[in-house]
């Protein structure tokens, strides 16, 4: 798929370097939303230390300033349901035996519903009208979901993938792009778990085997690599 006219852009990663080409790579910011990340949502009624997330807010919003000023294209998710929750599956209503479940009156409206604020994107992140914005039932943003299409449609081969839980949505999302042809290239920086472990493990996942389902890098080395670009 790659156009051999595109700039390539070479960005330190591991396993190795990644050749981005900005036409045909998109942002792709996972669930950065406000029940995962802010003091007093569903994250932190669970009992997860949402600090864990919050450090993920400054990188992500300084790669998406420069992937903005670039003109390159930006798409972000949002795990949530209908608010008749037609399509929520009965085992992942009743998975952990909480006392509050999807669905239920939470901290900032009903929990992962759309249309709720909680549901929606943080504001230091929040979408411009030109983004798509994909509303995703489950983990991966592949699943029931129109995410495949608007990629074709727009020529993206390549992925730069942020946002939250690096092991949960992050990777199921990684792993779904890798098996329908899409590079990933994560910045360890820009994705962030409740879990240090899963943090450290979730992205020796993507990279080991020789990048068996993507590379690994940090949002410095990708914005030093996009300030090469010459814009058309
Ligand atoms: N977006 C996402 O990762 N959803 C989760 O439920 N993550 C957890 O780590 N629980």
């Amino acid at each position: 798929m790659t156009n051999d006219q595109s700039q390539k852009l070479k960005v330190e990663a591991e396993p190795y370097l990644f050749d981005l080409v900005p036409d045909e790579c998109a942002l792709l910011i996972i669930d950065m939303q406000r029940d995962f990340l802010e003091p007093g949502g569903f994250g932190e009624m669970l009992g997860n230390d949402v600090s864990q997330l919050r450090r993920t807010i400054e990188p992500n919003r300084k790669l998406l300033a420069a992937w903005r000023a670039k003109g390159l294209q930006v798409l972000h998710t949002r795990e949530g349901h209908r608010p008749d929750l037609a399509a929520l599956p009965g085992a992942k209503k009743v998975r952990g035996r909480g006392k509050k479940r999807i669905g239920d009156p939470g901290p900032m409206g009903r929990i992962l519903v759309r249309g709720e604020a909680g549901h929606d994107i943080i504001p230091e992140l929040y979408p411009q009208p030109s983004e798509p914005v994909i509303d995703k039932p489950g983990k991966g943003a592949f699943w029931a979901t129109d995410l495949h299409a608007i990629l074709q449609n727009r020529g993206i081969s390549q992925l730069v993938v942020t946002g939250v839980t690096t092991e949960v949505c992050v990777n199921t999302t990684v792993r779904e792009a890798n098996d329908r042809g899409f590079d990933c290239l994560v910045p360890e920086d820009c994705v962030g778990s409740y879990f240090p472990e899963f943090q450290r493990m979730g992205l020796e996942m993507i990279k080991a085997q020789g990048g068996i389902f993507g590379w690994v890098s940090h949002s410095g080395k990708i914005l030093a690599a996009l300030a090469g670009f010459d814009e058309k």
